[in-house]
């Protein structure tokens, strides 16, 4: 039963406490203990239900066997069968477990750890017996010199192993008897103030201190120890060193050997610095080096401190310090300035005038020929003799001043200047600066015109403002663009202000313009005087002759050409239109204008005539020839009767129109009507044809045409008076005496009526009437009336004879007398 249930706890137990450790018991044992063994350490909790079973105790090696540890199974206690020592070992590690027979765990393992609490029982030791120890004269006052080393057994870190030393005799005590002090822990000798003060005056050179440790720290209890320190006062080889000189470039092996210091004391570290920073080092022998070469442009001196420091890195004195200064070499050729800009010298500047100031660097050392630079002109190469130098420079200074020879404006030179160092001896380097130098324009010119006389230029009177008249150009012979700037000006003959100048800034035109109206009448020509001037001022002599330029500008007269009251003119004419008829007037637009001479320019058909005064136009013939819708366009020429070159024309276009049928109109009966010849203020009215039924509109306006023949042209005048009328008066001043009959041609729409005028021409009374001879008498003759009609009749003759003979010779230009037996006629007007 119990078997089964030990076995379940086998299977059960490692799945329960699966790997879980029982906390750690810890049992501190005293070192030698001086009481009854074993000693109860601790009761192990060892489960009480466990009857079967065998407490095992394993540990380090050794332990298990005949150890010091073991368990009383009865009591469950964990037991030290005799002393532990702790210097042997002082801490056990110990593990318990309950096993079965056949060493299957039931319980456990629990784990003890055992402490050997420390006693004091071990004395503490001097490394050596004695100590041999060299003090080196200049020690500073506290600066450990030798540090004692001691051990204790004791567990470390307690007071059983917590060490003092102490210094318990000093021999000689010359001069003071307390020459050193020792720190109590460390065990650190170093000088006491007395010994640091009276050193110096110890004559021995030899001390010998007892010296002690102790543990227990501070307590009074304790074991302890002594040694003996020998301490040898050595001279002091810590002395001030002579600057070092090493050259820059130096091409030996690295490192260098430059120094030695020496620290006389014992155990000495020797630590360098370098201000600045530099390539130096010192080895644990004091040798101190340089580990590469050495630039003096970089870094021309260093400052090395190097200092003998003890174990705890604290100076035994003060450092040394040690010089370095790197000598020069010739390694650096002159430097040129960065090239500038151009320096600009004004032309015409005189000689000596400075230019520039070449100052090359030179990275050597200062005031020594490897710095030491010459300068020595290049370019442009300097002539001989000076005269024809355009430069000069100073070999010392490097100053470049203007030389003798002139230089042009705008020219541009670049200056090489030569510096080398070395004064300029043999194997000196050298670097070439450049100067570029530009000769900038001074304005010593005045614009002139390029032609101071211009072609007299002519201009209509009405030409418009701002009319260009004529273009002037000048020039400046300088270069700079603001001296060339130009300002123009008319400087007389403009008072009116009538012309004006424009000119765009930066050229040398100007255009002259006209501003105002010309007139022929007020002024017929003009003489302008037109000045160039530099807006700059100039520099110099004035302006010359060539600055003032004279136009003379011509006014031409203007007379406006004729005009007429139409562009163009046109007529339709049906073909059967007789010569002689009017087809249209061309008049002056306007009526007041002067007179005009009409022609016509192309009449090739030759069909049509004009009025050279009047502008009637006529067909001059009939229109044979003419296709009725044809065109025929001639061109009219009007001249003006004044001015013969001033004419204009416009064209004429007829269009030709069906033959009319010959019309019927039912002309008024026209009643003989009679005109006084020579020439009086009468004339007849002519009328035109009657309403008509065949005449639709037969009423309209008419226009009335004296017929083609240039008799009767010439003889008759015809003016119309309204649409229907006309009025007919002699076109001479004297026209026989008879009947005519005056063909008219009246016309509407296209329409053509010739009509037949029976005009009676006859010599007038005073009152304008007509006189007739009388007709023959009625009765019979008698013989007085015989003789009287014989006489009479020879008179008559005689008259007749006369009339004809006067009428013959003096071609109508002279009266008749007036019959004596005329009557009047009935006067119509
Ligand atoms: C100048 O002439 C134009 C045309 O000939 C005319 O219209 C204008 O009024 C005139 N100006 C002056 C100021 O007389
Ligand atoms: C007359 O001249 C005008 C204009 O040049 C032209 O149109 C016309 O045809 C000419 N007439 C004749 C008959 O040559
Ligand atoms: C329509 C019209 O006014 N006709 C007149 C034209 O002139 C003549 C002569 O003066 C008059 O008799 C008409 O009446």
């Amino acid at each position: 039963m119990v078997a089964a249930w030990l076995w379940l706890l086998c299977f059960l137990v490692p799945q329960a406490l699966p790997r879980a450790q029982p906390a750690e018991l810890y049992v501190e044992v005293p070192e030698n203990y001086g009481g009854n063994f074993p000693l109860y350490l601790t009761k192990l909790p060892l489960p009480r239900e466990e009857t079967e079973g065998q407490v095992v105790l394993s540990g380090d090696a050794g332990v298990a066997g005949e150890g010091p540890f073991a368990v009383d199974p009865e009591a469950g206690f964990l037991l030290v069968t005799r002393a532990l020592d702790r210097e042997e070992q002082a801490e056990y590690q110990l593990q318990v477990t309950l096993e079965t027979e056949d060493r299957h765990v039931l319980w456990g393992p629990q784990p003890v750890r055992v402490r050997v609490k420390d006693e004091n029982d071990q004395v503490p030791h001097f490394s050596q017996a004695t100590y041999k120890v060299q003090l080196s004269r200049g020690t500073r006052l506290g600066v450990p010199f030798f540090f004692l080393e001691a051990s204790d057994g004791d567990e470390p870190g307690t007071a059983n192993s917590d060490l003092r030393f102490h210094i318990l005799n000093q021999a000689p005590a010359q001069p003071a008897s307390d020459m050193f002090q020792l720190e109590p822990r460390l065990g650190a000798l170093a000088l006491s103030p007395e010994g640091s003060a009276s050193l110096d005056k110890a004559l021995e050179g030899y001390y010998q201190l007892l010296v002690q440790v102790k543990d227990m720290g501070d307590q009074a209890s304790g074991h302890q120890a002594t040694a003996t320190i020998d301490v040898s006062i050595v001279e002091n080889t810590w002395v001030p060193l002579d600057p070092v000189h090493l050259a820059e470039n130096l091409q030996v092996p690295y490192p260098h050997h430059i120094a030695q210091v020496h620290w006389n004391g014992g155990n000495v570290h020797y630590h360098l610095e370098s201000q600045p920073q530099g390539p130096f080092d010192v080895d644990t022998e004091g040798k101190l080096y340089v580990t590469q070469e050495l630039d003096r442009e970089a870094q021309a001196e260093y400052l090395l401190q190097v200092r003998a420091q003890n174990t705890h890195s604290e100076d035994y004195a003060e450092p040394l310090e040690l010089q370095v200064v790197v000598t020069d070499e010739n390694d650096n050729a002159p430097v040129c300035p960065p090239r500038g800009p151009s320096v600009s010298i004004p032309e015409l500047s005189p000689p000596g005038t400075k230019v520039a100031k070449v100052s090359a660097e030179d990275a050597d050392a200062p005031s020594s020929p490897n710095s030491h630079v010459v300068y020595q002109l290049l370019s442009p190469e300097p002539e001989e003799p000076a005269e024809l130098r355009a430069f000069e420079l100073d070999s010392s200074s490097g100053s470049v001043t203007l030389g003798a020879a002139q230089l042009q404006a705008g020219q541009n030179i670049l200056l090489q200047v030569l510096a080398v160092d070395l004064g300029g001896t043999d194997g000196g380097l050298s670097s070439t600066c450049e100067i570029p130098v530009t000769i900038t324009d001074i304005n010593d010119h005045a614009p002139e015109f390029t032609a101071s006389q211009i072609e007299p230029v002519s201009l209509p009177e009405d030409a418009e403002p701002g009319t260009l008249v004529t273009t002037l150009t000048a020039t400046d012979a300088d270069l700079e663009p603001a001296f060339r700037l130009m300002d123009f000006a008319i400087e007389a003959g403009d008072e009116e202000g009538t012309f004006s100048l424009d000119w765009e800034p930066d050229s040398g035109h100007v255009q002259l313009r006209l501003l105002k109206n010309l007139s022929y009448e007020a002024v017929p020509s003009h003489r302008l005087v037109v000045v160039v001037r530099n807006v700059e001022e100039l520099v110099g002599p004035g302006p010359g002759p060539g600055a003032t330029a004279t136009v003379t500008v011509l006014v031409e007269r203007v007379v406006p050409p004729p005009q007429l009251d139409q562009e163009s003119y046109e007529a339709s004419v049906p073909i059967s239109t007789p010569a002689g008829s009017l087809l249209l007037t061309v008049q002056p637009s306007d009526p007041l204008s002067s007179p005009l001479r009409f022609s016509l320019v192309n009449d090739s058909e030759g069909w049509l005539c004009i009025k050279e005064i009047s502008g009637e136009v006529h067909t001059a013939r009939p229109l044979q020839g003419a296709q009725p819708g044809d065109m025929y366009t001639v061109l009219i020429e009007a001249q003006d009767a004044d001015e013969p070159t001033l004419s204009t024309s416009a064209t004429l276009v007829i269009h030709f129109l069906k033959a009319l049928p010959a019309p019927t109109p039912t002309l008024a009966p026209v009643p003989s009507r009679h005109l006084c010849t020579p020439r009086q203020d009468h004339g007849v009215v002519v009328s035109g044809p009657r309403e008509d039924s065949d005449l639709a509109g037969g009423h309209g306006p008419f226009s009335f045409a004296l017929g083609p023949n240039p008799t009767v042209q010439r003889d008759w005048r015809l003016r119309a008076l309204n649409g229907s009328h006309a009025y007919l008066t002699l076109g001479l001043h004297w026209v026989e005496p008879r009947e005519h009959v005056v063909p008219i041609a009246v016309s509407h729409d296209n329409q053509i009526w010739h009509i037949q005028v029976r005009v009676i021409v006859c010599r007038c009374n005073v009152e304008g009437q007509c006189m007739r001879k009388v007709g023959r008498m009625k009765g019979m003759p008698t013989k007085l009336s015989a003789v009287g009609i014989l006489v009479g009749t020879l008179i008559a003759i005689g008259i007749f004879l006369i009339l004809i003979f006067t009428h013959l010779t003096l071609a109508r230009k002279k009266d008749l007398d007036q019959p004596v037996d005329s009557v009047p006629l009935k006067v119509a007007v």
